[in-house]
C-alpha cells in the first residue's frame, strides 16, 4: 500500500484514510469565512492513480479556502463506498467527490447527500445522472472504446488473439469502455485482432496478476494484453517482465508513467496510455467552489475558466459532463519526460 499520503485509522469499524494536507477539518477564526468541507472518495486504497488526482485536488484547494479529505474503502466492490458516503452526509461537508465503482448502487445514499444540501460531483467515472450534479471524466467513453482497439492493433501489427485485463466488474469507467470497445469491433474495426476474453482483476494487484497468468496459460496464441486500467497493466506488466513469454505476448492499456517507466526501460512494453488524472482532481475543487459562491447550477453550456488548470477553459457537455483528457500515449522515447 501506498503510505505517502495515508494514515489508517479505524473507525466505526471501517478504514478512514486521512490525507497529510487534512488530517481533519481546519477550525476557522471567527472572522474567516469558514472553509469549505469536501470529502474525496476514490475507488479503493493503495492505487497511485488516485494519489495524482489527490494531489491536484489538494494543489488547487490551498486556494479556495477548502480542505480535503480522503477517504475510501480498501477494496474496489460496488458497494463498499456506501459507508464512507454516509459518513460525510453525517459530517455535513459542503462536497462529495466520488469516483464511483458502480453506475447506481451508490445512487440512495448520494441522493441523500444532495437532499442535506451537499453538493455532489462524480469524478473519473459517472454515475446515474439523478444522482449526482455534474461529471468530471478524462475521456469521451465512446471515443476511448475505440482508441483501445487501435492501441491493442498498434503494439501486435495489427492481427492476433487478445484479451481485456480490466479492473471491476462493476467499473462505470472500464465498463464504459469496454462497451465502446465491442461497438467497434461488431462494427468491423480492427479485423486482423481477435478479442478471445475479457477478465477482471478488481483493481487488486495479486488478483490482477493472477488473471493475466491465468490468460497465458489459458491462450497460447495470444498476442497481447490490454489493461485499461493503471493496476492492472502493471500487474501484467510485471507477469510478463519475468516470463518467457516477455517480447512474444505485449501489454498495453492505461497506465501511469511512474508505474510502468521499467517496463518501458526493460522491454516488456512498446506502448500505453494515459491522461494527466491531477486535472480532474483540480477540476473537482475549482467547480466545488464556483458552485458554492455563485449558486452554479450545472448544465450542458456553463463555461468555466480556471488560470493554471489544464486549457484553463472548459465548457460542461451533455448531462454537466466535463472531459478533463486528453489521453496520451507512452513510449520509450518520452517516458522519462513524467512524473506521475
Ligand atoms: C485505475 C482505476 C481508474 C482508471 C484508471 C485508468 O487506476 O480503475 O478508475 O481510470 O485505472
Amino acid at each position: 500500500m501506498n503510505t505517502k499520503y495515508r494514515a489508517l485509522v479505524p473507525v466505526l469499524g471501517m478504514s478512514l484514510i486521512l490525507t497529510g494536507v487534512s488530517a481533519s477539518f481546519v477550525a476557522t477564526s471567527a472572522t474567516a469565512a469558514p472553509k469549505l468541507k469536501v470529502t474525496y472518495i476514490p475507488k479503493n486504497l493503495g492505487n497511485p492513480y488516485f494519489d495524482a488526482i489527490v494531489k491536484g485536488f489538494n494543489k488547487s484547494a490551498k486556494g479556495l479556502n477548502m480542505t480535503v479529505k480522503v477517504v475510501a474503502p480498501a477494496q474496489a466492490g460496488a458497494t463498499d463506498q456506501i459507508p464512507f458516503i454516509e459518513a460525510a452526509i453525517q459530517q455535513k461537508v459542503d462536497a462529495i467527490a466520488i469516483s464511483p465503482n458502480d453506475a447506481s448502487a451508490l445512487c440512495p445514499t448520494l441522493k441523500r447527500a444532495m437532499k442535506a444540501g451537499i453538493i455532489v460531483l462524480a469524478v473519473n467515472g459517472d454515475v446515474d445522472v439523478a444522482c449526482r450534479q455534474a461529471s468530471i471524466t478524462p475521456v469521451d467513453f465512446s471515443l476511448l472504446g475505440k482508441y483501445l482497439v487501435d492501441q491493442t492493433a498498434s503494439v501486435i501489427d495489427g492481427k492476433g488473439d487478445w484479451a481485456f485485463l480490466s479492473a471491476t466488474s462493476t467499473a462505470p469507467d472500464q465498463n464504459g469502455w469496454l462497451v465502446a470497445a465491442g461497438k467497434y469491433i461488431e462494427g468491423g474495426g480492427q479485423p486482423g485482432l481477435k478479442l478471445v476474453d475479457t477478465v477482471y482483476g478488481d483493481d487488486a494487484p495479486e488478483k490482477s496478476a493472477t488473471e493475466a497468468q491465468a490468460l497465458l496459460a489459458k491462450y497460447p496464441n495470444l498476442k497481447a494484453i490490454n489493461a485499461p486500467t493503471t493496476v492492472g497493466i502493471a500487474a501484467a506488466a510485471q507477469v510478463l517482465s519475468t516470463s518467457p513469454l516477455k517480447g512474444k505476448v505485449q501489454v498495453t492499456g492505461l497506465g501511469t508513467p511512474n508505474q510502468m517507466r521499467q517496463y518501458i526501460k526493460d522491454g516488456t512494453v512498446k506502448s500505453f496510455s494515459l491522461w494527466d488524472p491531477s486535472v480532474q482532481g483540480s477540476l473537482a475543487a475549482n467547480l466545488i467552489a464556483t458552485m458554492k459562491a455563485k449558486n452554479l447550477k450545472p448544465k450542458a453550456g456553463v463555461k468555466l475558466a480556471y488560470k493554471g488548470v489544464g486549457p484553463e477553459k472548459w465548457t460542461m457537455g451533455k448531462n454537466a459532463g466535463i472531459i478533463a483528457g486528453p489521453p496520451q500515449e507512452f513510449n520509450a522515447k518520452n517516458i522519462d519526460d513524467f512524473n506521475f
